[in-house]
């Protein structure tokens, strides 16, 4: 008997989702940062055997939402709720439980199975996390709790063995050698913003958007053209940075993460452009891709 599902990974920003999804998956398809609002959209990495098959699905983490692009997100999140045959809650040892009410309401009232995953219990102690751990079987009951430390790989192999039992029989959603439901360029993107996060300061990396417009492949190398989106004309300066060093260096660091994840030499031109407010226009944000069902 054949089995398959969608595991989706949920919770607060920040706690390590995309992280654990890296480690599942056992590839780098998600960008992970210290940040918090690094994930964006609705992200699927799929785990391939000959008698299963599990589509994951990473996510943002759920915040209330202060603009459009930010409502885009939450409903990403959501969509995540409805689909799913297993639940992965992340939280971890930092956060406080109470921090977002409304979500875990809507994840006590499920009846799928929802493991509930503690994360980062390398930075706990036995005592601490015996705290943690009561607290949260208060407040979902129902779930199982896992803790975990996605970073160190450590519980990670014992969850995997658990999705596996949770998991329905079917057959497979996806095609066998699929890894993922997002295009090369989404993850082009992905990188170059990744860079971004964590070459910039404060509301910088927040108010980027990041557009593909060439990727050619031909048998030495990967051309990409990359427009970086900024609301403001400031931004832009702030971006390209004092003679271009700025963005030099981002760019170089990005060309250098791409080689690595298609394995082959990549040429990258970076553009950047203003585009008022695109974080509070619909238009732009269907345009960019933030389209949750
Ligand atoms: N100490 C420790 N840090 C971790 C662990 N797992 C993830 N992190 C760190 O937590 C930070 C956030 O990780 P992400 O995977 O980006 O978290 P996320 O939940 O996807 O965040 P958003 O996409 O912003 O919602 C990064 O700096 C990770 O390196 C862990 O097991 N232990
Ligand atoms: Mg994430």
């Amino acid at each position: 008997m054949h089995k398959a599902g969608f595991v989706n990974i949920v919770g607060n920003p920040n706690v390590g989702k995309s992280t654990l999804m890296n480690q599942l998956v056992g590839e780098r398809i998600s960008i992970a940062t210290f940040k918090a609002q690094t994930t964006r959209h609705r992200i699927m990495g799929i785990v391939n055997d000959d008698d299963c098959q599990i589509v994951f699905s990473d996510t943002p983490g759920v915040l209330k939402p202060n603009y459009k692009m930010q409502e885009m997100m939450l409903a990403f999140s959501e969509s995540a709720l409805a689909d799913a045959d297993v639940l992965l809650y992340v939280t971890d040892v930092i956060e406080s439980p109470e921090k977002n009410q409304d979500f875990l309401d809507k994840v006590k009232k499920m009846t799928i199975p929802v493991l509930l995953v503690i994360n980062k219990i390398d930075e706990s102690n036995q005592k601490l996390l015996g705290d943690i751990v009561e607290k949260w079987h208060g407040l979902l009951p129902n779930a199982e709790i896992l803790p975990i430390s996605a970073k160190n790989k450590f519980g990670v192999d014992m969850l995997m063995k658990r999705i596996k039992e949770l998991l329905p029989d079917s057959p497979p959603y996806f095609d066998k050698d699929q890894l993922t439901d997002k295009p090369a360029k989404f993850f082009v993107s992905e990188i170059i913003r990744e860079k971004i996060l964590l070459y910039y300061d404060k509301e910088i990396p927040y108010s980027v958007e990041v557009v593909v417009e060439r990727f050619k492949e031909d048998e030495k190398r990967i051309h990409i053209n990359a427009v970086i989106y900024v609301e403001r004309d400031s931004q832009k300066g702030i971006i390209i940075g004092h003679q271009g060093v700025a963005l030099k260096k981002v760019s170089s660091e990005a060309r250098k993460t791409l080689e690595k994840f298609f394995d082959k030499r990549v040429f990258l031109e970076t553009f950047v452009k203003v585009d008022k407010d695109w974080r509070n226009s619909q238009r732009e944000l269907d345009s960019f891709g933030y389209n949750p069902e």
